[in-house]
This record gives C-alpha cells, structure tokens and sequence, in this order.
C-alpha cells in the first residue's frame, strides 16, 4: 500500500522518538520533523532517521538568500529528503534555496492552519502558487481544515504535491482533506498521542485506500 501520511514527530525525547518511529515508519509516506525534535536531538537525528525513512525537514524557512544558502549547506550533510521552507521573504529566497538543494526536495509553505494565518498569508496564496508553480519545487503546504482553499490550491497545483497539515487536533479529517486535493496528509499530535500509533497509521491507510477506490 502506497500511504499518503506524513507522519509529524513533534516529540522531543530521543528514546521516545526513536520508539514511536520504529513503530510506524514503515506504514508511512514520510516523517517531517520540526524544530523542537532538532533543538532537543541534534541534527543528526536527521541523517539518522533518513536511512530508513524519507524525512522532511519542517524548518520554515524564510530568510534572504545568502542565509538561505547557509542553512541549506548544514541541512545538505544531514541528507534529507525534503526541507520546508516560506514563501513570503520572496522568490530570490526560494531561488537561494533551489540552487542550493542538491538532491534535496524543496516543498513551501503556500497557506497555513492556523486561524491567525487567514489575516497576512493566507489571502495571497494564489500567487504564492503561481510563482512556485513554474520553479523546480517538490510541493506545496496547503492546510487540510480549508476545503474551500484546498480545492482552489489543487486546481492550479501543475506538478506540484499538495502537503495538508490540519488534520486531527486542528479539525481537519484524513479522507476528506485526500479527496478535496491533498496529496499528503500531515498528522501530529492525533498520531504521536494515540493510545496505539500502529492502529491509528493503518486505519488511516485503509479509509483513504477505500475512499479512494469509491470515487473511481
Ligand atoms: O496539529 P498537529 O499536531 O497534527 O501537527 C501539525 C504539524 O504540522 C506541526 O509540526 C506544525 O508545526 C506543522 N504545520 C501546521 O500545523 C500548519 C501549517 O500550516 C504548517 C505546518
């Protein structure tokens, strides 16, 4: 089965974290990671769970480019399989981030969940699309809990992977989110809090595989 979850392991123990991962890494599309698991672990957490999983750097990104170029070189010797990074400082900033990435994925951040987000970022997210659209960007991080937005983000997405955090605590459902565009489905807390991880990833796998084969 080809999953569509990536699984965030927002946790900052290393034994736990390394725990959980054993548990699921193999029923998952990919884990992200974000700053409080690297500020906790190290980076080397990166390189170490890139051997076994492709892990995807939810750093955020958004300085100018020659900080841009800096930070991509640290992450570049950690070999993930994609970094996050936003669109708002600009595409000089995500230019400086693309020839910089070597083998790396570069996926930005296009609208976010969060309600405080529908004041600055989110109402420019058409013409964040349109300017990623055209570069060699792996995808682009849309919400799950907008239908409304997913919707208009996967008809003008071209190449590009739809990424939908949202999901879970922040209201937005798994099968919903994969039919109304997302090509991947961002699950934190609903996951690593879950009484039995395994269970909740092959739940997850199975509704979307079924949701899926209904709407052919
Ligand atoms: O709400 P959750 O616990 O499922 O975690 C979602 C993760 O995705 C978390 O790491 C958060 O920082 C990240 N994220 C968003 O929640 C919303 C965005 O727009 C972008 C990233």
């Amino acid at each position: 089965m080809k999953s569509r979850i990536v699984a965030s392991l927002d946790v900052t123990d290393r034994n736990s974290l390394i725990a959980l991962w054993e548990r699921i890494r193999k029923n998952v599309f990919a884990i992200k990671i974000n700053w409080p698991t690297v500020l906790a672990c190290g980076k080397s957490i990166i390189s170490e769970l890139s051997k076994e999983s492709r892990v995807i750097c939810d750093f955020k990104i958004a300085d100018i480019p020659n900080t841009d170029k800096l930070i991509m070189e640290q992450i570049r010797n950690e070999k993930p399989f994609a970094v996050i990074a936003q669109a708002f400082p600009g595409m000089d900033s995500i230019d400086s981030l693309i020839e910089n990435a070597g083998e790396i994925k570069i996926i930005v951040v296009a609208a976010m969940s969060n309600p405080g987000a529908s004041k600055y970022l989110n109402p420019n997210f058409p013409r964040i699309m349109d300017d990623i659209r055209e570069r060699n960007i792996y995808g682009a991080v849309v919400g799950g809990n907008n239908i409304d937005m997913l919707r208009e983000t996967s008809r003008n997405k071209g190449n590009l992977k739809i990424f939908s955090p949202g999901i879970g605590v922040q209201g937005g459902s798994p099968v919903s989110a994969i039919l109304n565009g997302s090509d991947y489905i961002i699950i934190g807390r609903s996951l690593y809090n879950s009484s039995n991880p395994e269970e909740y990833v092959d739940k997850i796998n199975l509704d979307i595989e079924n949701a899926l084969a209904t709407k052919k």
